[in-house]
């Protein structure tokens, strides 16, 4: 039975829709090196239960209009896997939620992207990541995790410029060419001090647990040294000045996170956000 998550922030799953709507999506398949994350919405939740309903700024979550609606049953073929969360992505948005997807591997941010693009056509990227996913294909497999961005990108309705990434650090020459080239705003893991992210459209905020250093979220597949910290994650996710209309948290991996210190960082990102977001729709 589902109890609700995240201390009550997330009631269990009703007929009534929420303004918020957590939905676990537990698929890894399309991890280039280590699989595992597919454990991650889970992990997070229970970690979240270790913190209280507040964020670090005093914003009470508890009180919330929130449910959690469990995790997907997903196929274990990528396009039937990738058809079926955009479904129910498209499904929360049609009732007017704020959808909330904990993966995962970085690849479901393809098919929650393009449901949220039908929903906002006017919609930009926000992706927070060591690495740019740029690659139009890793290995022969489009719907890597490495290619998120690129196939993002060359949606018909979208537009390099329309997408902000922070926190890159591993970017080939031929990455950053083809971001400069597609318009692509990078802000380097060495320079987010103070970058502040604003946008009168909505925006879709992707957050890749890999954009914070090893040090402080060991748990993911490709770890990459010299991110950025929690306390400079939370600075950046306060400073944020946009309308966040769905967001995703992905690259949790339970199998290489022996302490709950990854699980941990991601269940306190969830909730800064979540107060970000609700703070500037009120
Ligand atoms: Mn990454």
């Amino acid at each position: 039975m589902n109890t609700g998550s995240f201390n009550h922030i997330f009631e269990p799953l009703s007929d009534q829709a929420a303004r918020y709507s957590l939905l676990g999506i537990p698929y890894d398949a399309s991890s280039s090196y280590r699989p595992g994350c597919r454990m991650g919405p889970n992990a997070i939740r229970d970690l979240a239960v270790s913190l209280n309903t507040c964020t670090e700024r005093g914003v009470d979550l508890l009180e919330l209009d929130a449910m959690d609606c469990g995790n997907l049953n997903l196929s274990n073929r990528v396009k039937h896997a990738f058809a079926e969360i955009e479904a129910y992505v498209s499904h929360l948005l049609e009732l007017d939620s704020v959808p909330i997807m904990l993966g995962g591997d970085h690849s479901i941010t393809m098919p929650c992207f393009e449901a949220t693009l039908k929903r906002y056509p006017n919609l930009k990227l926000l992706y927070f990541d060591a690495h740019p996913d740029l690659y139009p294909d890793y290995d022969g497999d489009p719907y890597s995790h490495a290619c998120s961005t690129y196939h993002i990108a060359n949606l018909d309705d979208m537009n390099g410029d329309r997408i902000t990434q922070v926190g890159i650090r591993a970017s080939t020459p031929s990455q950053q060419a083809l971001a400069k080239q597609a318009g692509i705003e990078t802000i380097f893991a060495w320079d987010v001090d103070g970058f502040i992210y604003e946008s009168d459209d909505p925006v879709y905020l992707s957050f890749d647990i890999d954009v914070l250093d090893p040090a402080h979220a060991p748990g993911c597949g490709n770890p990459v040294p010299g991110g950025i910290s929690s306390r400079q994650t939370f600075q950046l996710i306060q400073s944020i000045k946009a309308p966040i209309v769905a967001m995703d948290l992905v690259e949790v991996n339970l199998l290489l996170d022996p302490h709950g210190i990854t699980a941990l960082a991601a269940a306190r990102v969830v909730i800064e956000c979540l107060g970000m977001i609700e703070s500037q729709s009120t």
